[in-house]
């Protein structure tokens, strides 16, 4: 099968909310080919007039590692179709399975156009939030390899980003938790996420530059659950909370 058809087939899976065959293994493709995949798939998005809003991180902790049975960091797009409001809605019936998890968000406030340091973060990152990602992979059973995923945009299907606010010099040590109607559901800590999440930064702005990508100035990153995801559940509020940066929520109908 040719790339583009492996595109159109999770293009298609995503917009009707039904899985797919995981398709990998049996197409033989290389992560290289998987990345080409997505990037078709973006491609499909931009044509029916959704927009680039930035990047996402995946796999930057162990508790997601464990949890998806994959071994490597990898990175996806994220649109415009794709953000939640804070204090929004969302439809169950809009998803195959979906899951949620608690993240930091990252405001870009100057493009990034090549591979920056963690010295060099300030020069680009001002703002910073806490934020709910909702992934929902596109293969039966919520089952996949590391070409699968990323062929898959990583899962991407929402994010929802609380009030942005001033970062901080070291963020390294700031407790995180996911809530279902105020109970605690999944509770970690900012360094799961490579030691420190602005890590997730330098890696995606290495992972850009070598895919010939820009991270512009106001998009996005999100640098990937601190924590292992949960399934989400119909009238149900989620709520993510980051120490010293508030909260963020919406509510999932049936
Ligand atoms: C892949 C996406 C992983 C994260 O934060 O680690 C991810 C998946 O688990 O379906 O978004
Ligand atoms: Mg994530």
């Amino acid at each position: 099968m040719k790339l583009t058809s492996v595109a159109q087939i999770l293009d298609q899976a995503a917009k009707e909310a039904k899985p797919v065959s995981q398709m990998a293994e049996v197409e033989g493709y290389t992560l290289k080919e998987a990345y080409q995949i997505q990037s078709y798939s973006i491609q499909q998005r931009i044509e029916r007039g959704e927009k680039i809003t930035g990047f996402k991180l995946g796999f930057t902790s162990k508790a997601k590692m464990e949890q998806m049975g994959v071994h490597d960091l990898i990175w996806g797009v994220l649109t415009d179709q794709m953000k939640i409001e804070d204090g929004g809605e969302i439809s169950m019936s809009n998803y195959i399975h979906p899951r949620a998890e608690p993240e930091v968000a990252f405001l870009v406030e100057n493009t990034i156009d090549k591979e920056i340091s963690l010295a060099e973060i300030p020069n680009y990152i001002c703002k910073m939030a806490v934020a709910i990602e909702v992934i929902d992979s596109r293969y039966e059973n919520f089952k996949f390899s590391l070409e699968d995923v990323v062929a898959d945009n990583c899962s991407s299907i929402g994010y929802c980003i609380g009030k942005w606010k001033d970062t901080a010099d070291s963020i390294q040590d700031l407790s995180i938790q996911l809530k279902f109607d105020e109970e605690l559901v999944q509770g970690g800590n900012t360094k799961a996420v490579l030691e420190n999440p602005y890590q997730s930064v330098v890696e995606l702005s290495r992972l850009a530059t070598e895919a010939g990508l820009k991270i512009e100035k106001g998009q996005i990153i999100l640098a990937g659950a601190a924590t292992a995801a949960e399934w989400m559940k119909k009238d149900t509020k989620i709520q993510a909370h980051l120490q010293d940066f508030g909260e963020v929520s919406f509510k999932v109908k049936a």
